[in-house]
């Protein structure tokens, strides 16, 4: 037992090869069978690699850069996160249901667990990926804030299990593989952090293009301005801050952290970043998808 009544942390469980928070994994069987409709986008992301950024950026698109639209509900309303499922607060799955389609979907679920339908309905996806340092760091803040994690441990047990994909939503490695491998098979578009951070408008522009909305110089000037890093951090329909501390402390840590890229830099050890980089070559060999650690 924990001490002035903290629950314990839950363990993680593998479904089908990929280790799950449990209560994400107990909803699967109505996940494999969700409905998608042709007009649903579909946010996919590995955890903590721009979800929340992108999101809101395509919530502003779809309702023309109106901010107070937006500003009705807090962000995991506007977009519900399909595997999402905790005691006490609506599921994705719930949500979905109520949600007036089509609409934006949040997942973190590796390529090979989304459910057939969104492929079937040929639905627009859009994929961001982050380097795999930055996303280590941020997960291992975010672990110790959302309480739904297992008890990450000390820093260099995390960046192991991370290495080892042994950590909620499994390989990283895997993750971001798997689903650059299939953008060509599906209306995908593929974004990076890290370009988002160099230049936010330019990455704005690709969106609505994808989006096939006409372009507008203005809207995407305002869109890029509310999506700030320094924007986001203080909105509090976007900052996650009005989910129950039970589930997500930011005492212990903000879900905006910092929102930097090369922020590992202030957490790698010498020794830990020589064998991250050669375990990462080891992994990525072959691929024809390359991240940039610093800007
Ligand atoms: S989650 O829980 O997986 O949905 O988290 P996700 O939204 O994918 O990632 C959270 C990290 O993204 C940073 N963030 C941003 N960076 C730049 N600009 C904007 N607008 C922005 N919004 C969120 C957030 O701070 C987390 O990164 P770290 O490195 O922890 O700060």
């Amino acid at each position: 037992m924990k001490p002035d009544g903290e629950s314990e942390r839950p363990s993680l469980v593998s479904l089908r090869g990929v280790p799950m928070i449990k209560t994400f994994a107990d909803v699967m069987e109505e996940v494999d069978g969700f409905q998608a409709h042709p007009g649903d986008l579909l946010i996919s992301t590995y955890p903590k690699s721009g979800t929340t950024w992108i999101s809101e950026v395509i919530d502003l698109i779809y309702k023309g850069g109106d901010v107070e639209k937006c500003r009705h509900q807090p962000i995991y309303l506007r977009v519900p996160f399909l595997e999402f499922s905790v005691h006490g607060v609506p599921s994705g799955i719930e949500l979905l249901k109520k949600a007036p389609r089509p609409c934006l979907i949040k997942t973190h679920l590796p390529v090979q667990l989304l459910p057939k339908s969104f492929w079937e309905k040929d639905c627009k996806m859009i994929y961001v990926a982050r380097n795999a340092k930055d996303v280590a760091v941020s997960y291992y803040y975010f672990y110790q804030m959302a309480k739904v994690h297992p008890d990450p441990g000390t820093w260099d047990e995390f960046l192991e299990k991370f290495m080892a994909g042994d950590i909620s939503f499994g390989s990283w490695y895997d993750h971001v593989k798997g689903w650059w491998d299939k953008r060509k098979e599906q209306r995908m578009l593929y974004l990076l952090y890290e370009d988002m951070k160099e230049d936010p408008q330019r990455e704005i522009r690709k969106v609505m293009e994808f989006l096939e909305r006409p372009p507008d110089d203005r809207l995407v000037e305002e869109i890029a301005h509310h999506t700030s890093f320094k924007e986001m951090s203080q909105n509090q329909m976007a900052n996650y801050t009005s989910i129950p501390t039970s589930i997500m402390d930011h005492k212990i840590s903000p879900f905006m952290r910092k929102g930097i890229t090369g922020d590992w830099k202030n957490q790698f050890t010498v020794a830990q970043n020589e064998r991250f980089d050669a375990d990462y070559q080891r992994q990525m060999e072959g691929t024809t998808l390359h991240f940039r650690t610093e800007i």
